[in-house]
């Protein structure tokens, strides 16, 4: 098995390089692409040395798969090439998401969906992956009408240049801009451009992509992207509409029985997810479980991921995986 991971210099690249190594994932052969830029530069994995190679020569080498971390413009030319010399590319950007003809997988939910045929096969945004993924449970037993979500979302889902601006912002350096203001010390209700209707593209993808995993389009959702100044991972206030009524010791229990949600939810002693310790984690954390009072079947939660561990590479080594295990049992 040859594997590639394009964009291993960045800030998903390097995490799904951890998640391979921590999970021990099998392959013969691994090939590191970055720009051009970073062509012939070397990179350790596993005490191995490798070079760092381009999309041209990668393809050539026709691997077995491939996941992309290196945006969305190199993903729709790239994919497509690599595909066609047979390789499965696993695309992190938002390239192919809401194409019909490309399945959107969050794997506890829908990988069985997959079939040989997908050649290309989106991952997630980041903030629709933790909400989806701790919400299935609770669909699958009372069914979902509606979902209200505010995010606050960590400076990581911007990429390095913006943990840059954040840090030195922090110690009193001169920071390049990633964002329109400063991040340090702020608050930003603005994550990507916005679109038409006012909400932001983020907002939108957590809107379509929801409905995409859920294979629903009947689920009401609505989101309000924000950026704080921190830096482990991205919390969601979520406030979701069931169809039916639920017992919270029984909402406790389902989310507690899903395998890669843990449960943090003990006020009286202050625990409850938090960023800095969901960092470097793969599961997703929720808690402040609590009924909504001023409406019928309506629950609070609070939910809190690693975006780039479950919220980007956890989930992509996850599809690898599945499709590794798929093959061993053809
Ligand atoms: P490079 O380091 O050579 O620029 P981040 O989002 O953390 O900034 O990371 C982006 C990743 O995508 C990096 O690994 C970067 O490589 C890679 N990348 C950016 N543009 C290209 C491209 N045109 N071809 C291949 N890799 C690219
Ligand atoms: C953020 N969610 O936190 C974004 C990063 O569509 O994969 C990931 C963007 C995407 O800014």
């Amino acid at each position: 098995m040859k594997l590639a991971v394009v964009g291993a210099t960045g800030l998903v690249g390097g995490e799904i390089l951890e998640v391979l190594e921590e999970r021990n994932v099998p392959f013969d052969d691994l090939l590191l692409v970055a720009s051009e830029r970073s062509a012939g530069k070397k990179k350790v994995f596993k005490s191995k040395e490798y070079t760092l190679i381009t999309l041209e020569d990668a393809v050539k080498q026709a691997p077995d798969f491939a996941i992309f971390s290196a945006g969305g413009s190199t993903s729709l030319e790239w994919a497509p090439k690599f595909a066609e010399v047979g390789t499965t590319v696993v695309d992190n950007s938002s390239a192919w998401r809401m194409s019909p003809d490309h399945k959107l997988i969050v794997p506890e939910i829908n990988a069985s969906e997959l079939t040989a045929e997908d050649k290309i096969i989106a991952n997630p945004n980041c903030s629709t992956i933790q909400m989806v993924a701790a919400l299935e449970p609770l669909r699958e037993r009372y069914g979902i009408k509606r979902i209200v979500v505010s995010t606050y979302q960590s400076v990581t889902g911007s990429g390095k240049a913006a943990v840059d601006q954040m840090m030195n912002e922090r110690e009193g350096k001169a920071a390049d801009m990633c964002y329109p203001h400063k991040i340090d010390m702020n608050v930003l209700p603005h994550i990507d451009v916005f679109q038409e209707n006012g909400y932001t593209k983020e907002e939108m993808k957590m809107i379509n992509e929801t409905k995409k995993i859920f294979n629903d389009q009947s689920i009401a959702v609505t989101a309000t992207t924000v950026r704080i100044p921190t830096m482990g991972g991205h919390s969601e206030s979520v406030n979701v509409e069931f169809k039916e009524d639920f017992d919270l010791a029984e909402v406790k229990a389902l989310l507690e029985a899903t395998e890669g949600i843990i449960v943090q939810d003990d006020p009286a002693n202050n625990v409850y997810p938090m960023p800095l310790t969901a960092h470097k984690k793969d599961e997703v954390f929720v808690g402040r479980l609590r009924r909504d009072e001023s409406q019928a079947n309506t629950l609070n939660m609070w939910i809190v991921a690693d975006n780039l561990r479950k919220g980007a590479a956890t989930n992509a080594v996850q599809i690898v995986q599945y499709l590794q295990k798929q093959l061993e049992n053809a």
